[in-house]
Parts: C-alpha cells; structure tokens; sequence
C-alpha cells in the first residue's frame, strides 16, 4: 500500500489482500494473506480498529475517517489527525519505557497505523467496571505522565526544538477543536450535542448559573489552548490505557497537542474519580475494598508523578529552563522551584479533573462507568457526587496542595445525598 493511492477506508473482505504486501505486516502474521482473519473492533468515538491474526502472529491496524464515528458523516474531522497521532506515538516511545506499543509502519495517505497487538490487555475502564485491579497501575500512570511531561518541556529541552516541536503539532488544529467546545466550553451552557440525566436537572441548572464557575473553567481553556508547556496524550482516560492484571500500556494519543504539564495528570485522575463514583451501581461486598483501591491508585499515581518530576528534575534537567548554570553551578539548590513548578501543575490537574468530571456528564461522549448504570434513578446520585465535587475542584483547585485532601473529599462526596 502506497502513499499516492486515494484515501479509501479499510473493512474486514479487502484490509489482507491492501496490505498482503507489506513486509512489516507479511513478517509478522505470515506471508499468505488468505490466511489472515480480520475483525473490526473499534469501540472509540473515532476511527475503525481491526485486529488482524494470521500463522505467524497478530497486529492491530487503527484507521482515521473522515468523519466523527460516534456522529456520522454530518460531523467531518481531518485525516491528518493519524500524523499527530503516530508523532506523538514515536514521541511517547522515546520519552518512557515500555509504555505504549511500538509501531510497524504508517501510511499517511491512508491515514493508518499499524502497531503492536496488546493481549492479553483489556481496555482498563472495562476492568473498572467489573471490579479487577491492576497491579501497578498509579505508578504506571504517575511516571507516564512525569516522564512525558518533563522530557516533553523545555526543561528537558533546548529552545529550539521545543518551539520545532510545538510547530509541527500546531497543524494539529481540528482535534484540540473537539476538547476546547466538547470539554471546556459546552458543559456549562445548553449546547446542541449535550445531553444528561434528567434527573439531575437542578444541580445542573445551579452549574451552569455559577458564573464564577465558567470563568474558572474559562481560564483553564485559555491555559489548555495557549500554554505549550509540553506535550500531552490530551485524551488520557481509562479508555486509553490497556492493561492486564498486572501490566499497562498507554494507547490513542491522536488528541495530543502541547499543552499544560497538568492536563493529562487530571484527566486520568478525573476518569479514576468517576470509577470510584460509579461503583455502588457495578459492585455488591467487595464495594468498600474495591473504592478504596481505587482511592489507592490515585493516591500512588500523583505521589509517583511528583517523585518521578523531581527525580528528573535533578537529574535531566538539561532544557532551557531553571538551568544548572543559574542554579548548581553557582552552588544554589533548585529544589524550591521544583517544588513551585509541581505546585503550579498540581492546581492546574485539580481543575482539569473537575472540568472532565463534568463533561463526561453533561456533554457528548459520556463514559461507560456511568452509562452503563442502565436505571437513571440509580445512576442520577451517583453523578450527582462526581458534579459536586467536580464543582468543588474548578472553584478550589489552589487549595488542594497534597493527595491525602483530595482523597478526604472523594470520600466525603462519597457519603453524600445530593439530590
Ligand atoms: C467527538 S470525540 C468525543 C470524545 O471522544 C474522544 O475519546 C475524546 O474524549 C473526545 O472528547
Ligand atoms: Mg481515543
């Protein structure tokens, strides 16, 4: 398959036979692509997802269309978004260790990438719901989002490649479109797509008359939108991580774009808090360990983030920023600003996680930890908990300095009747 044929999208009868050429696929599954089965499995709001297994071995082929998946084609989106995301996949690789799944080849006429098949991994989110934890998990996420926001910044960084680096993801302007109205803007107004449990309509009338509230979350946008900080995942939810009872891999990164270090630490925190909020409804006696293991995770994730940023910090800092030549090199410790820089990131993740809390609500694209609560009466107290504290985390985010705050009030919203 070559990069001057037209765009065509793949299905199931012709994927073998347009890409039994390829030797990075032929080496992998077997050379006889009528041995090959195919099976579509995409399940995202985007692009077509199909697992190829032939002899010799199994591949995973991700195709962008030319439209929204989850809307149809009255909602059209750039191919171009398969570039950023097989550029940010060859960043990600480089920035972690064994974190995302290595990639065979692109095709950017195509707009497909052909990757790693991660088995026996799951979607994580559907390991939420069915109450199995993933050993490891928070350190994992702690550490990915450390290492790819710190080697992604110009702490790490000369000046120069950093500003190539945010050059090359600012044709990247279709898919950060999508986050600026679906996450920061439609939840807090009555937007076309939005929609949300009935039942909730007072506490949602009450946000969205909280001005101080759209402001806060206003000024966050302006953050996400103008503050290039690093380079984020940018969709960074349990529905982006695949794991297996004890390992973790970070997939889809086609939202990523440079941003600010706190983004991505708040959206999968905010995505960990929805699971925990949603758990009543999927567990029966194991409801009390399950949540606290969740609390656990996020708890080990943001004190593994703040290890993992200050270990680089003394160790990497190589970058333009806070140079060694101003610091150690005249015999100042630079610790104090680290620990402003995490203070800064760790607001910013606060607010974050209260806006995702939100939209995942109120906005398109809902998650499954609530959804599948088929009885909107069980399911409306439930989101009421993660809309209060949601609130409480856009309008307090400086306050909440440390994990231990953050986990005191999951609880307590835990414990409340909202409604
Ligand atoms: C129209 S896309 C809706 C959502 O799906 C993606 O996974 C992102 O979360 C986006 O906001
Ligand atoms: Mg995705």
């Amino acid at each position: 398959m070559s990069t001057n044929v037209t765009y065509e999208p793949l299905t199931p009868e012709t994927l073998a036979t347009r890409l039994g050429q390829l030797e990075s696929v032929t080496s992998r599954l077997g050379p006889d692509h009528n041995q090959w089965s195919v099976k579509e499995v995409g399940d995202g709001n985007l692009n077509l997802v199909f697992i190829v297994v032939g002899p010799k071995g199994s591949i995973i082929v991700k195709q962008a269309l030319p439209y929204v998946r989850l809307v149809g084609d009255s909602w059209p989106l750039p191919l171009y978004r398969a570039f950023f995301e097989n550029c940010a996949l060859t960043r990600q690789a480089q920035r972690t260790q064994n974190c995302v799944p290595d990639v065979y080849h692109f095709d950017n006429a195509q707009a497909l990438i052909i990757m790693e098949h991660l088995k026996p991994h799951v979607i994580l989110r559907n390991k939420l719901i069915k109450g199995e934890r993933v050993t490891g998990l928070g350190k994992f996420v702690g550490e990915f989002c450390a290492q790819t926001a710190f080697r992604g910044s110009e702490l790490s960084m000369n000046s120069a490649d950093k500003k190539a680096e945010v050059g090359i993801f600012s044709g990247n302007v279709a898919i950060p479109a999508i986050s600026e109205s679906l996450v920061f803007t439609d939840p807090y107004f009555v937007a076309q797509m939005n929609s949300h449990n009935s039942l909730l309509d007072p506490i949602v009338t009450a946000l969205r008359s909280n001005v101080e509230l759209k402001v806060r979350a206003q000024r966050m946008l302006m953050k996400f939108a103008s503050n290039t900080e690093t380079m984020l995942h940018g969709d960074l939810h349990s529905g982006s991580i695949m794991s297996t009872d004890g390992e973790s891999k970070i997939i889809d990164p086609e939202f990523a774009q440079y941003g600010p270090m706190g983004f991505d630490l708040g959206m999968v925190t905010a995505n960990f808090l929805m699971a925990y909020f949603s758990q009543p409804a999927h567990r029966g006696d194991d409801l009390d360990d399950y949540q606290e293991w969740i609390l656990s995770v996020i708890g080990e994730s943001l004190r593994t983030f703040r290890a993992e940023f200050k270990r680089l910090w003394h160790a990497e800092r190589t970058g333009m920023l806070y140079p060694a030549t101003l610091f150690e090199d005249q015999g100042h410790d630079s610790s104090i600003a680290c620990e402003q820089v995490l203070t800064d990131i760790f607001s910013d993740a606060m607010a974050f996680c209260g806006i995702e809390m939100h939209r995942r609500c109120l906005s398109l694209a809902h998650n499954a930890d609530f959804e599948d609560i088929v009885d909107p009466a069980i399911r409306a107290p439930l989101e009421a908990r993660n809309l209060g504290m949601g609130a409480q985390l856009i309008l307090e985010a400086e306050t909440i300095t440390d994990n231990a705050s953050l986990i005191s009030m999951a609880n307590s919203y835990n414990r409340r009747n909202m409604l």
